[in-house]
């Protein structure tokens, strides 16, 4: 293979990877159809156009790893091992949900597979994870943390204040900000006086990269490096995904604070048709096992909604159930 990917990247694995940014995709526009149609309630935040650094960064970690997630988080659930019909029935609060249909979008957890969960509070995963890391140095663990969160959480003070102490006590721990140029309505560019959120790493004396996130190979490569950097005893690093999401940030947002044509420039970086290129120049991918991993993503998608809807819904007498741990 001519390409440069991390030794655990197998070609069967990339063409799974090409499968599953497509099941994100699917699973973001089936919430956003549903959304529109009163069938799932509360708010969701979705990923689509952020499908490469979700599943390039997951793709080079080992089963017992872990990793934190943000409100935008389908992604990096499905990257992690989710089931899509038990986050489809989440979503449409359902019993046979992530959290038997009470949690909805940002609570969705999966500790067996290793992922700690949503998170609603910006920034809120990222304590969340350097407490994970200390716990895997205390306990000799041996696993790393994959830190996702926003180039918005980069500017709470729960990221200085996690980010120096893993650093000081030398965490295993990888924080990947996924930079989508915006926090709600606000662009990067009025709310950060630096062109790269990844040099606020110098501050804390850890590696800062800033890579392309749309490109899936990119994120592989300095993901396994990062993640092996941690599991060397080395400590943390931040790396900034630039990257760019197509939806609005959540329910009713019209989106007046970008451009249309800024929107386009980004639709044309489609991180999923930049991968398809690369597995077809290399004689990996044809045009139609292309079309029929896109087509069985979509019905597999199609078949979690099906499963949802024909789920019970949670009965009244177990409203105070599952509340406290
Ligand atoms: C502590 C906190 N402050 C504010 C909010 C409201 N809020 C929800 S998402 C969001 C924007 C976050 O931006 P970013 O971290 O860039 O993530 P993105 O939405 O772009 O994925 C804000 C301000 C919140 N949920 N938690
Ligand atoms: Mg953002």
């Amino acid at each position: 293979m001519n390409l440069k990917v991390p030794e655990m990247i197998t070609e069967e694995k990339l063409v799974m990877l090409y499968k599953q940014m497509w099941s994100i995709r699917f699973f973001e526009e089936k919430v956003d159809e549903f959304f529109a149609k009163g069938m799932i309630h509360g708010t969701t935040h979705l990923a689509v156009g952020q499908e490469a650094s979700a599943a390039g960064a997951c793709a080079v970690l080992e089963e017992r790893d872990m990793i934190t997630s943000t409100h935008r988080g389908h992604g990096h659930c499905i990257a992690k091992g989710a089931e899509v019909n038990g986050m489809m029935a989440e979503l449409f609060g359902r019993t046979t949900g992530y959290c038997k249909g009470k949690g909805g979008s940002m609570h969705i957890a999966d500790v067996d597979k290793g992922n700690l969960g949503a998170n609603g509070i910006v920034g809120g995963g990222i304590p969340l994870a350097v407490g994970a890391a200390l716990t895997s140095n205390m306990k000799n663990k041996g696993y790393v943390v994959l830190c996702f969160f926003g180039d918005g959480a980069s500017n709470e003070g729960s990221f200085h204040e996690a980010v120096n102490l893993a650093s000081v006590w030398n965490l295993p721990v990888v924080f990947i900000c996924e930079n989508n140029q915006y926090g709600m309505s606000g662009s990067v560019k009025e709310m950060v006086n630096i062109e790269h959120i990844a040099d606020r790493a110098s501050s804390y004396g850890i590696p800062g990269l800033s890579i392309d996130g749309n490109d899936i190979m990119e994120v592989m490569n300095t993901v396994d490096e990062a993640v092996k950097h941690a599991r060397g005893g080395n400590g943390p690093t931040l790396i900034e995904a630039k990257t760019y999401r197509w939806k609005g940030h959540s329910k009713s947002d019209a989106k007046k604070y970008r451009t249309r044509e800024e929107e386009k420039e980004w639709r044309d970086k489609d991180p999923i048709a930049r991968l398809k290129e690369q597995l077809i120049a290399e004689g990996i991918l044809t045009e139609a096992k292309a079309r029929q991993l896109r087509d069985e993503a979509k019905r597999e998608i199609e078949d979690s909604v099906e499963y949802a809807k024909n789920s019970p819904e949670p009965s009244l007498d177990t409203l105070m159930e599952d509340i406290y741990a």
